[in-house]
């Protein structure tokens, strides 16, 4: 047979070793547990965002606005818009492409909106410094970020999140200049 069924009695209570095993990893929950929310407050990778319910039609349509209002180049096909600082930045992830291209200036505010025209994405900003922030993005919804940045240079953005057939060509950019 290539089973065999359970004795009788087959439970036994767990002995001393087996109980602290168990406490050491309730232990570990809570720790875990209450990290989330220190670590929002004290640690520098998760920001406080907010999302708003948007049609992606309109999302769209506002970051097209967006990039004929504030467009200063390109880079390729890509625009590189220049918001005003303290202004609106809009970025978009649909096509497997992040557009536009952002030119921010350091120490200035921007609120940001991110969202998505096609399937879920995972903005991921990278660059030197060690920075890696990561934020879902979602269809319909606008995520508003209040970012300020700190570091000149070029960041990338790739998609951490498996949208289709060219994830891996999904790529965008943000340039900050002194
Ligand atoms: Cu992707």
């Amino acid at each position: 047979m290539s089973f065999m069924i359970p004795e009788k009695d087959w439970f036994k209570a767990p002995d001393k070793g087996e109980k602290s095993w168990i406490a050491i990893g309730f232990i570990w929950c809570l720790v875990l547990f209450f990290s989330m929310p220190i670590w929002h407050i004290y640690g520098k990778q998760n920001s406080s965002s907010e999302s708003y319910r948007v049609k992606p039609e309109d999302f769209s349509a506002r970051v097209m606005k967006f990039v004929e209002t504030n467009s200063i180049g390109k880079d390729g096909n890509t625009p590189i818009v220049q918001p005003k600082p303290g202004g609106h930045a809009y970025v978009m992830g649909g096509g497997y492409i992040w557009y536009p291209i952002l030119k921010l200036k350091k120490g200035n505010e921007y609120i940001l909106h991110i969202s998505s025209t096609d399937y879920q994405h995972g903005f991921s900003l990278q660059g030197e410094a060690g920075i890696n922030m990561n934020f879902q993005i979602l269809p319909g919804y606008d995520h508003v970020l209040k970012i300020t940045p700190t570091t000149s240079g070029t960041f990338n953005i790739v998609c951490n999140e498996f949208c289709g057939a060219r994830h891996h060509v999904m790529t965008g950019k943000i340039l900050v200049e002194d």
